[in-house]
Order: C-alpha cells, then structure tokens, then sequence
C-alpha cells in the first residue's frame, strides 16, 4: 500500500503532493513501482496534528482521488474517519476506507461501510493524535492491542460489515512508546492469528528515527528492517512511502517465508 498524503502537514510527505499534477504523477509511480494499493488521506494524524473540518478534507481530497482513479489501475483505499468524506470517496471510486479510529470517530461509519460493501481497515490507537503521545501507558501492549481489535471486530460484524471486510492494524506510533512499537513487532503473529489481513504501517516512523538517528526521509533502511519482520511474522498489507525498495524487501522475505516449514504466521502476501 502506498501512501499518497495530500495535506500540507503530513510528518513525511506533506505538501508535496497538493496539487492534482503532483498527486497523480506520484501515484503513477507508485504504481509502476509495484504499489498494489494507492492510501488517499486528507488529514495528518502525526502526533500533535490539528484536525481538519469536513469541508476542508473533502476539498483536498476529492479532485485528487478522482484524477488517480482514472490515471491508475490499482484499488485506491482512503484515510478518513468522517463518514461524510468516506461516502463521497467511495463514489469517486475508492474501495477500503482507512479507518485510524477504528469506528469510532463517527457513529455511520459502520453502517456506510456495511452498506456499501467496501474493506474496512481497523487500526489501533491509545487516545487521538492530539493526545496520543503524551503519556501511552500499557500493561502488555501485545494483549491490550489485540483485545481492542477482537472487540472492534464484533462490534463491526454487529453492525453488519461481513468478516470478508476487515483488514486489521496495531497501529505503530498511535499512542506507544519506542518498546511498545517494537513489542508490538516483535510478537506481530498476535495480530494474523486473528484470522483477518493485517496491515504494518512502519514506513519512516519516529520509532525507526529513533534507532537509526536519521531525519524522516533517511529512514529507508530502517523501514526495511522493520517490514522484513512483519512480513516474515504474516503482514499481508505493508503501508509503506518508499514503494520500490518496501516491494523488493517484501518480495524477498515472503518468498523465504513459504519456505518455512513451521514457522508461526507464515505471509501469503
Ligand atoms: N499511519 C499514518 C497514517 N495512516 N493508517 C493505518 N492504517 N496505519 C498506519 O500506521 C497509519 C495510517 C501516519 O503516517 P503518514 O500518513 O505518512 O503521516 P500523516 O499521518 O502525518 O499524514
């Protein structure tokens, strides 16, 4: 999955991608670099980000996935907690919503999802991104993060989104510290036991920074690293900026992966 953020304020992309040109050459390159899904999003959820109104993210949002669906070929998912905004993007073509509340931003989320049949990603979070990283507390992340997501599951099938919807997400730097993110890592087979997909969102996180000691856009390699383990532990989506080498990496651990004969979670991604 690759990440297309269309914000002025987005702690790796942001501002490069505002207008339609950009934005859409971007996801062109995605695509030929192997991207498999394009992430529209409107609004920065970094640590700290000021939430954005309706209106505002439509208006960034809309012209922009309009013009990426006619110019790519991939399924275009859409990084929303409004259902409003997720409703007029399911129309101008996307297929997932990107939920990073995990329904509950908006109470119609659920039932727009249901409705319309589309994936549903439900991700994770400790608090808002206002707040989320202000004080994280956990007992055992790995334990909490995966009660959450049971819960979220059946409250989701409650309202009638079928099973075949859901991709689920632990949500990396959403209200954890530097353990929290890699505990979370490294027993990341707690999350595909699920049974559902999971998604890894790893890609040039502070955690990374903070091991590396390199600014955002030097956090390749260490994104690598990190993505290697997540596949090999059974990520079947990795939301990732730097397509081509995320592909390879990928590519190469999940070809290992099916090689094992027992080993926990292996990858079909
Ligand atoms: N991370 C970000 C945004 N959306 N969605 C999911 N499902 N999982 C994630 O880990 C995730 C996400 C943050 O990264 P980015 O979009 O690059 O930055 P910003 O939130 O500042 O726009």
């Amino acid at each position: 999955m690759g990440v297309l953020n269309v914000t002025p304020d987005s702690f790796s992309d942001g501002g490069t991608y505002l207008t339609i040109e950009q934005a859409v050459n971007h996801a062109k390159q995605m695509q030929i670099e192997g991207a498999d899904i394009i992430d529209v999003g409107a609004e920065s959820s970094r640590p700290g980000a000021q939430p954005v109104d309706e209106s505002e993210e439509l208006r960034r949002l809309i012209p922009v996935l309009e013009a990426v669906r006619d110019a790519v070929a991939v399924p275009i998912s859409v990084d929303t907690t409004k259902a409003a905004v997720a409703r007029l993007a399911i129309q101008a073509g996307a297929v997932i919503v990107n939920d990073i509340s995990a329904l509950r931003g908006d109470p119609l989320m659920a039932e727009l999802v249901a409705e319309t049949g589309v994936g549903i990603v439900l991700m994770h979070m400790q608090g808002t991104p206002q707040t989320m990283q202000k004080a994280p507390r956990y007992g055992n992340v790995v334990e909490e993060v995966s009660r959450f997501l049971q819960e979220r599951i059946q409250i989701a099938t409650a309202k009638g989104i079928q099973s075949s919807q859901i991709i689920l997400d632990p949500g990396f730097g959403f209200g954890k510290l530097q353990e929290h993110n890699l505990q979370l890592l490294a027993e990341f087979e707690a999350f595909t036991k699920l049974g559902y997909p999971v998604l890894a969102g790893v890609s040039r996180k502070q955690f990374i920074g903070n091991l590396v000691r390199q600014p955002v856009h030097e956090r390749g390699y260490g994104t690598a690293g990190a993505i290697a383990v997540a596949v090999l532990k059974g990520a079947h989506i990795v939301r990732v900026h730097d397509i081509r080498a995320m592909k390879d990496t990928a590519t190469v651990v999940s070809a290992i992966s099916r090689h094992a004969r027992s080993s926990v979670g292996v990858s079909n991604a």
